[in-house]
């Protein structure tokens, strides 16, 4: 649990009480199990696809990250869709203001209820992790984390994941500058917690003489994330959970806190011929996909595109979407001046920069044949 002031320092509450009031399910269920990713929209909040992508880039990540941590191949299986959406049938300022047990459990009681209602979820679920972001904000002092197979992260996390200002619950309290990674590596650590991971003992028995192992994911070192890790015991842990098993990811972790968008340079011809002494422009597509809508999301006048991704080539996007794959989704085309890409001979790829409209880095690429 985090962010509950009037505790620890960095307000890092054990689970342990709150365990202790819960059921403990014993059935265990066929197949196998998944982590789902829920996005809760009260009633005056609206969907908003960038939160969809960013939470989808988060988990993804993490998917990759928890492998290599691992070491053996075993990391946690996604849930298709990777993000399900539900809308709530309370306003958002409702989860903090509705009484339900002590004052810090109302968001964590309110915020859960409704998501279980709709979802299915529940505690020590033997099918499913279930971790819910809602956009709404607790109050000063009220619980959000993860326990007992179920995390729960508040509106601060999907602001955080988007590269928004933060909205700290506490009158003085500075708002969480800490880049977008921080809040990747918050949901990390909170899935560690769905998993049943504790905080790491030597930080949690308060002995100064007892060594705490701070830059660990389970205590502090979500906020470094990705030069994080997991404690041996840690490992020990997942390795002997059914939510942990041998899944074909790719081979690298991909940068932290970027979108990562499916583009076409020179929509419908393969390869991607480029002479790069000629006048003309380069129409690349940017592709929509289930949780990402290209024309809605991409701020255009952020795109970058060349050699390096970083070239200030952008001409202009068309003004009307069009679908050049085929998959019935309308799709972003902007069209870059060649001479200003920095393309050269050898060169392989083309790499697409940029942000959302809500402040998210996105990145693509795709292959590039450079000609005379
Ligand atoms: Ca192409
Ligand atoms: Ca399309």
């Amino acid at each position: 649990m985090r962010r509950a002031r009037g505790g620890r320092r960095w307000g890092l509450l054990c689970c342990a009480w709150m365990c202790a009031l819960l059921m403990l399910g014993t059935t265990m269920a066929e197949g196998t199990p998944t982590v789902r990713m829920i996005y809760l929209v009260p009633s005056d909040r609206v969907i908003q696809p960038g939160y969809t992508a960013a939470i989808e880039s988060a988990i993804t990540q993490l998917q990759i990250w928890y492998r290599n941590e691992m070491g053996n191949g075993k990391t946690f299986l996604l849930h298709t869709p990777m993000v399900e959406i539900y809308e709530t049938p309370h306003p958002a300022s409702w989860y903090a203001a509705n009484p339900a047990g002590d004052f810090v459990v109302w968001f964590w009681n309110n915020a859960l209820a409704d998501g279980f209602a709709l979802t299915g979820g529940r505690f020590f679920d033997p099918e499913n992790r279930w971790i819910f972001y809602i956009d709404a904000d607790p109050a000063c002092g009220q619980l959000t984390g993860g326990t007992s197979g179920v995390a729960l992260l508040p509106a601060n996390d999907l602001r955080g994941l988007t590269g928004q200002q933060n909205r700290p619950p506490c009158l003085g309290e500075p708002p969480d500058t800490a880049g977008i990674c921080r809040w990747v590596g918050g949901l990390g650590h909170e899935l560690g917690h769905a998993f049943d991971l504790p905080h790491p003992a030597g930080c949690e028995d308060s002995d100064p003489a007892t060594f705490c192992p701070s830059d660990s994911l389970l205590w502090l070192g979500f906020r470094e994330y990705p030069d994080t890790y997991l404690l041996p015991e840690d490992k020990v842990q997942l390795n002997a959970s059914p939510f942990f098993l041998p899944i074909n990811l790719p081979e690298t972790l991909p940068p932290c806190g970027v979108v990562s968008v499916a583009i076409d340079i020179k929509p419908g011809e393969t390869p991607n011929p480029i002479n790069p002494k000629s006048k003309g422009n380069i129409p690349v597509a940017i592709l929509s996909a289930a949780t990402f809508d290209a024309p809605a999301e991409v701020d255009r006048a952020s795109l970058t595109f060349g050699r390096t991704g970083q070239e200030a080539s952008l001409a202009f996007c068309s003004p009307s979407p069009e679908d050049v794959n085929a998959d019935s989704v309308l799709d972003l085309v902007c069209h870059f001046t060649i001479q200003q890409t920095g393309f050269q001979a050898g060169d392989t790829a083309g790499v697409l920069k940029g942000k959302t409209i809500d402040g998210t880095p996105l990145e693509g690429t795709d292959a590039v044949r450079i000609v005379p």
